[in-house]
């Protein structure tokens, strides 16, 4: 069979473990050839360093999607996560346009907010611009807080109901592409995902484990899009990544390792790969 090929759009950060970092090597070990367009380099990520660089790439993206298309490149999916401006943003969803075809899908993880709180450097205006990214998107990844900063709704982070969830995902579904939504929890010491494809709304849940690790929804993100290639099944690809973010989070709890610098998803890869099999 030809192997499935991706082009992923997000920043490096250099440490730290999330965004390219992560996505490379998990699509990579699920046998899935990545392309990449990073979108800046910085030293650390924004979550927790001081101090940190950033070099912004954004001048550099469309001369890169220039050559490709001299070179009549195409992709299985397009898969976004942190995009640092509302100008990367417009570029990306040029870059929709150019890539999009009948066979292939657009991932869109609107990377940017977490615990009721978009990350630093983001504007309050900045959500309803990525929401209409995810306009173009077929599947889309919002945690609980970006789902509503995209909604223009008041964040609920605890206390709600399965029929809020519901309720949550249809809104989404509204702007146009399908939708897993992630850090569900209906009860204490459970925590998962609910996703929406305009059929049953699907529920799956995992142990919950007590605390805030970086870097997990570029975990999620990325075995979420390898599965879903290589599975082909929205609710399936949704629980095989809940399982692996929570594998990589248990393996990074052995090793009492600073949260700030992401989970050991490293040591979890082989374990995917045989998911994935
Ligand atoms: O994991 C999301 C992410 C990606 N890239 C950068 C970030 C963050 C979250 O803080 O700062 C640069």
């Amino acid at each position: 069979m030809k192997q499935k090929r991706i082009l992923t759009i997000q920043d490096i950060s250099c440490t730290g473990r999330c965004s390219l970092t992560v996505a490379l090597p998990i699509i990579s070990s699920a046998g899935i050839e990545a392309a990449v367009i990073p979108t800046a380099v910085l030293s650390t990520h924004t979550g927790g360093f001081s101090g940190y660089t950033f070099r912004d790439l954004t001048e550099d993206i469309v001369p890169i999607v220039n050559h490709w298309k001299t070179l009549g490149l195409g992709f299985d999916a397009v898969y976004t996560g942190y995009l640092g401006s509302f100008k990367q943003v417009g570029i990306v969803s040029d870059i929709f346009d150019d890539f999009k075809t009948e066979n292939n899908f657009i991932i869109v993880d609107p990377a940017m907010a977490d615990n009721g709180e978009l990350y630093k450097g983001f504007s309050d205006d900045f959500p309803k611009e990525m929401a209409k990214l995810c306009r173009k998107a077929d599947i889309i990844l919002p945690n609980l807080t970006e789902a509503a900063l995209m909604l223009g709704e008041p964040y609920v982070g605890e206390g709600y109901d399965k029929s809020y969830i519901a309720g949550l995902v249809k809104r989404l579904y509204a702007l146009g592409a399908n939708v897993v939504l992630t850090g569900v929890s209906l009860e204490p010491g459970k925590l998962g995902i609910a996703a929406y494809d305009g059929g049953e709304v699907y529920f799956y849940f995992t142990g919950r484990i007590d605390g805030y690790f970086h870097g997990t929804g570029d975990v999620y993100a990325s075995s979420f899009l390898a599965a879903y290639l290589k599975k082909g099944d929205l609710n399936k690809a949704a629980s095989v990544a809940a399982d692996f973010t929570v594998s990589a989070i248990e393996k990074t709890l052995e090793g009492d390792a600073e949260r700030r610098y992401g989970v050991n998803f490293e040591e979890c890869l082989p374990l995917l790969a045989k998911w994935l099999a």
